[in-house]
């Protein structure tokens, strides 16, 4: 690691070496999954529900091309306004080092500067996966090959619906990782609760959830861990409703030509203003039910 090139501020500094439940959250979902003014809402809220939980919340993204592990408001304020932060996964982070930039952070960018950190727990919406029509295009998200490589513990409310959950399940089979439904047998849609396809373990509480992390540990395993947390049933959505809003958005896409690293913003942009907001306010309750269950789960690890 070049020298300067970790800021980690104060408050997660010390929590780290006192080993208290630090919970890293992502940026991009801040400047590329949610229009302003409720992205910053989102970013504020989440790391309020951090502490809430008992735990101390660090915000990961790059500023000046420098990576920072915990941010102030005024920063996430930035992140949410500014046209000019890119979209970091794993291959573009050397870069946007070097060009000294802007950018926020996916999952896998997350977890990869989380882990540099020594910040073990990470809180998201939902991970990227194999895209529908991957056959075609092989757009399969970095996300998902991260969790072989990085040993963070994250939780999310599963693949986005916009994906294919059953190929999705079968990379993360085939890359080692372990999957935990939360209280749930099925691997969670997102927007809604089951998405039909079975998790290979349930587990039923957060010390349960600590303590496969742990063995997995233990066993000297690089691979992350993934827990499928279900959003809660008062804010999912209609299956069938959601789903053809989905169609619909992925028919925009692919006859607006966007591709690549846009894929995933434009599709979510495109279902707030197709579901006239619900998916937004999905979104946020769910993301937010993510953001106590991992701080629940990490305070359980260090107990
Ligand atoms: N889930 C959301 N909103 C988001 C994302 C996921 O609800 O903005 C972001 C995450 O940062 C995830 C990224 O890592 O989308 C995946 O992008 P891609 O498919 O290009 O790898
Ligand atoms: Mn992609």
């Amino acid at each position: 690691m070049l020298k300067h090139s970790l800021v980690i501020n104060r408050e997660v500094r010390d929590a780290i070496t006192e080993n208290k439940a630090v919970v890293a959250l992502e940026s991009t979902i801040i400047s590329h999954g949610m229009p302003y003014p409720q992205n910053v809402e989102t970013a504020k809220m989440l790391e309020q529900t951090v502490r809430d939980n008992g735990g101390v919340p660090a915000t990961i993204a790059l500023l000046n091309g420098k990576i920072h592990i915990g941010l102030a408001e005024d920063e996430l304020e930035f992140l949410a306004t500014d046209k000019n932060i890119a979209k970091a996964s794993r291959r573009d982070l050397p870069f946007l080092m070097a060009g000294e930039r802007h950018a926020a952070t996916t999952v896998a960018a997350t977890m990869i500067c989380a882990n540099l950190a020594g910040v073990r727990f990470f809180a998201t919406g939902g991970i990227g996966g194999v895209h529908r029509g991957a056959g075609e295009t092989m757009d399969i998200s970095a996300d998902l090959r991260e969790f072989a490589e990085t040993p963070v513990l994250v939780v999310s409310a599963g693949a986005k619906a916009i994906l294919d959950i059953p190929l999705t399940m079968e990379y993360l089979e085939t890359m080692g990782v372990p999957v935990l439904g939360f209280g749930t047998d099925e691997m969670p849609a997102f927007y809604y609760p089951g998405s039909g396809i079975k998790v290979p373990v349930r587990v039923d509480s957060a010390g349960e959830a600590a303590a496969v992390f742990k063995n997995s540990l233990s066993m000297g395993y690089r691979s992350g861990i993934l827990v499928g947390n279900p959003v809660p049933l008062k804010d999912a959505l209609d299956r069938d409703k959601i789903e053809a809003s989905i169609e619909k958005a992925l028919a925009d896409a692919s006859s607006r030509g966007i591709k690549g690293q846009q894929v995933t913003p434009f599709l979510l942009s495109r279902l707030n203003d197709i579901t006239g907001g619900e998916s937004l306010k999905t979104n946020i309750s769910l993301v937010k039910n993510n953001a106590a269950v991992c701080t629940q789960i990490a305070v359980e690890f260090f107990k």
